[in-house]
């Protein structure tokens, strides 16, 4: 695949053909680029719905993050596909259910992959940067992986031409009684620290970002910024120059370095020319966890991460395109990270796999204000581990009827009440529907039942699954 001239496409941009045929793109119904654009998808850990400005916060300084919201579009009713990171992620890789393909799950029965796991995203399922790969894009995942850390799982063997991070959560240290290694930095295949400084890792990864990207700036390029923080650790991590400078602590500092790493970015798009030529998306992986005393916020949604609550999986996502994503403009159709795929592919002008199911739709129309665009999804689902706890389709919500719930914190059967929210008119669910409106909560509960036979339920395996990965005998990722 040619690499592009930045200067032939500025040329091209001026030129009144090139300006009919934008026009023209923004009112089909499959906006193309003419070249495929670059891609920096900047991924948060655990940030939760108001920890930034744009998104109501009065506590943490966020400019550079507001200012692509003001630049790009802001979604409301973003989801991710878990409330937990190794679903949520595997979910974004490969533009599915986690359950779909069997990441739901660690190896151990636990809700996220852990270090020297047996399990990790097949390789034969497609990922987003492999999906990109035909188009001529270099690929690079620069932070956390999670979806196992085993060498035929890691990033460079699922489509990221490079890779310099923690192939799992900053949480994942030495620790007795395990077999898990001194936490590893590596870079491709090779661990080059051990056990990493983590208050210098948002720092390493801005500058790894700004790297790649300026030795990549002819494009097309994908990059994945996939911080560590705000993270799973009950004090999160900050470089000096950030300890003690926010008004919320430790999270509250690292959510402003993670605000000054996105200023970094969009400044060197912006010095080498290609901030149009380039689509930023910003996004967190779940909800921010309930800490004690308080850290993160998902202010005004309900509850936390690490569950199916709206507070657990609904988070922020700003999309920027200059010149192509209206600027300014707030979506609040439901979308999910489960459409970047098939999206992005879309964009690049490549196709997703047609060989399996993508549960995952092309939300290009809404990204691009495309005039009458609706949400594809008839219908959303909120798993945790392997059960189905809630579905939402249009402004509604119904939670449910469950004696046994499963959820993070507590190890005794916890029930779950059914209880039916207008999320549009009531966003911090109030008002139980339930029974006002019998026929919304049939037409749910039969979606569900379509889901079960799909992707599954507790004890009941689903139609639609694919298996992950499996390494007989793991090992350890470890200095050499
Ligand atoms: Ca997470």
């Amino acid at each position: 695949m040619a690499r592009r001239n930045p200067h032939l496409r500025r040329w091209a941009g001026l030129s009144l053909a090139a300006g009919v045929l934008t026009g023209l793109a923004l009112f089909s119904c499959s906006a193309r680029a003419a070249t495929p654009p670059n891609i920096v998808l900047i991924l948060c850990d655990n940030l939760g719905y108001g920890d930034l400005g744009c998104y109501g916060s009065k506590l943490h300084r966020t400019p550079n993050v507001d200012r692509l919201a003001a630049e790009g579009m802001r979604l409301t009713d973003f989801y991710v596909s878990s409330g937990v990171c190794t679903p949520s992620r595997a979910s974004i890789m490969t533009g599915c259910y986690a359950q779909r393909v069997d990441m739901h799950v660690s190896d151990r029965g636990a809700v996220v992959l852990q270090p020297v796991a047996a399990k990790g995203l097949n390789p034969k399922e497609i990922t987003l940067a492999e999906v990109l790969k035909p188009a001529g894009y270099a690929t690079a995942l620069v932070g956390k992986w999670h979806l196992g850390d085993q060498p035929q799982f890691l990033p460079t063997a699922q489509g990221f031409d490079e890779y310099l991070g923690i192939p799992y959560s900053d949480d994942m240290v030495a620790r007795p009684g395990q077999n898990w290694p001194a936490l590893p930095l590596m870079r491709g295949r090779e661990v080059i620290e051990a056990p990493v400084d983590r208050d210098l890792l948002t720092r390493r990864y801005t500058e790894e970002s700004v790297r790649f990207i300026t030795a990549h700036r002819d494009g097309p390029f994908f990059l994945m910024l996939s911080h560590a923080m705000p993270g799973s650790t009950p004090h999160p991590f900050v470089s000096p120059a950030f300890k003690g400078k926010s008004r919320n602590g430790a999270w509250g500092d690292s959510v402003e370095e993670i605000d000054w790493s996105t200023g970094e970015i969009l400044a060197a798009l912006k010095r080498l020319g290609i901030a149009r030529d380039t689509i930023v998306i910003w996004m967190s992986d779940n909800g921010a966890p309930r800490r004690q005393p308080l850290q993160g916020s998902n202010a005004p949604l309900k509850g936390w991460g690490y569950g199916t609550s709206e507070g657990g999986m609904r988070v922020p996502c700003l999309v920027r395109w200059p010149g192509r994503a209206p600027a300014g403009r707030v979506c609040s159709e439901l979308a999910t990270s489960m459409d970047l795929l098939p999206t992005l592919a879309g964009l690049a002008g490549v196709k997703p796999p047609a060989d399996r199911i993508i549960d995952g739709r092309d939300i290009a129309p809404l990204l691009l204000g495309q005039p009458n665009a609706r949400s594809p999804h008839e219908a959303f689902y909120y798993y945790h581990v392997d059960q189905l706890q809630a579905v939402r389709s249009g402004p509604h919500k119904l939670y449910l009827p469950l004696e046994n719930m499963l959820t993070l914190g507590s190890r005794k059967p916890v029930r779950q009440e059914p209880a039916l929210y207008d999320l549009a008119a009531d966003i911090g669910e109030t008002h139980n529907l339930l029974d006002k409106h019998p026929d919304v909560v049939a037409r749910l509960t039969a979606l569900a039942e379509r889901a079960r036979e799909d992707l599954g339920d507790r004890g009941r395996p689903g139609k639609g699954r694919r298996l992950a990965g499996h390494e007989p005998t793991p090992t350890p990722r470890v200095m050499r």
